[in-house]
């Protein structure tokens, strides 16, 4: 049998990384009788299309990045509301692996035809642009890039900025062509879909992890027999820690990339400065709310909890 794996991402990327570990391990331990075809992003479509493709099955499994997937479970949209999450990594790898997390979630895929098996982060967000976008005044009167939901565009819109959601692949013409001023990404992702070179300055403000999910078709796991729903669960399992040192190697290494092959001015935020885009970015949780209804509310306060324990819990 043959199980298909669509990516948001191209080659080379930390999806396309996590796919070829997760089909590594499925192939050995099925001795072959399992083949994972992985899908990086392109001839299969956009985000929201790989969703739809999960949700009736054509695929088996595929990641679904809650920018992109709010759209269809409006729960999700909470990872794009911005300094939600810990300045501490440690912190957020803790919350994001979480089986109570997990589990909040379970009942808005579920109701999609989708099974969450787990939230992965990718790395910091850094906006680009091109120019220093040091305080939300700096917004004012830019197009910003988002992802592609309503909740995504909430945040960029307390700064002041005109929002446009465009599919990732479009993100690079569209920023040649001067129909968008900036966009936000993971280091890794604005070298490898060549951002840095229409774009004269990288904002790193720290103001949220890129996470993603990694979903499958529900009726698709639920009918696999047990050994492999194991090895599949297992699999991820193993490679959750692993996905973690491959974002902060590629973030790491692409950074030297990027500033060998441009002239890109890199300009890092003062904590004073976060704090005001903190301050300003606040209403973006009751638009939230608002979209989210009373199911998002109560995962939004989850979210806060385990984030302020988690980090209560570390010895200073
Ligand atoms: O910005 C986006 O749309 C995309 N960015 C990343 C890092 N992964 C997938 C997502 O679609």
């Amino acid at each position: 049998v043959t199980w298909r794996f669509a990516l948001e991402e191209i080659e080379g990327s930390v999806q396309h990384r996590y796919a070829l570990e997760f089909k590594d391990r499925i192939e050995r331990i099925s001795d072959g009788n399992i083949l994972v075809d992985v899908f990086p992003y392109g001839s299969i479509g956009t985000s929201l299309q790989l969703t739809d493709l999960a949700r009736e099955g054509s695929v088996h499994l595929a990641f679904a990045s809650p920018g992109h997937l709010a759209n269809v479970i409006p729960e999700v949209g909470v990872f794009t509301l911005h300094y939600l999450l810990s300045d501490d990594e440690e912190v957020n790898r803790g919350v994001l692996a979480s089986d109570d997390l997990k589990q909040l979630f379970h009942e808005p895929y579920e109701e999609q035809g989708l099974k969450l098996h787990g939230f992965v982060p990718e790395g910091w967000m850094v906006w680009t642009a091109n120019k220093p976008l040091r305080s939300p005044a700096d917004f004012d009167g830019l197009t910003i890039r988002t992802m592609t939901s309503d909740i995504a565009e909430e945040t960029y819109k307390t700064y002041g900025a005109t929002t446009s959601q465009v599919p990732f692949s479009q993100v690079y013409s569209d920023l040649q062509l001067r129909r968008i001023d900036g966009q936000a990404n993971p280091v890794f992702a604005i070298e490898e879909m060549g951002f840095y070179e229409v774009q004269g300055v990288m904002t790193f403000a720290r103001p949220a992890q890129f996470v993603t999910s990694v979903v499958s078709n529900t009726s698709w796991f639920d009918a696999l027999p047990e050994d492999q729903k194991l090895w599949l669960e297992d699999a991820m399992d193993e490679i959750a820690p692993l996905a973690y040192e491959v974002q902060a190697e590629l973030n790491a290494s692409r950074l030297d990339t990027i500033k060998e092959n441009s002239s890109i001015r890199v300009v890092e935020l003062t904590e004073e400065e976060r704090d005001r885009f903190r301050e300003a970015s606040r209403p973006a949780r009751k638009a939230y709310i608002r979209m989210a209804g009373e199911r998002g509310a109560a995962i939004l306060d989850q979210l806060l909890t385990m984030v302020s324990t988690t980090e209560s819990a570390i010895p200073a």
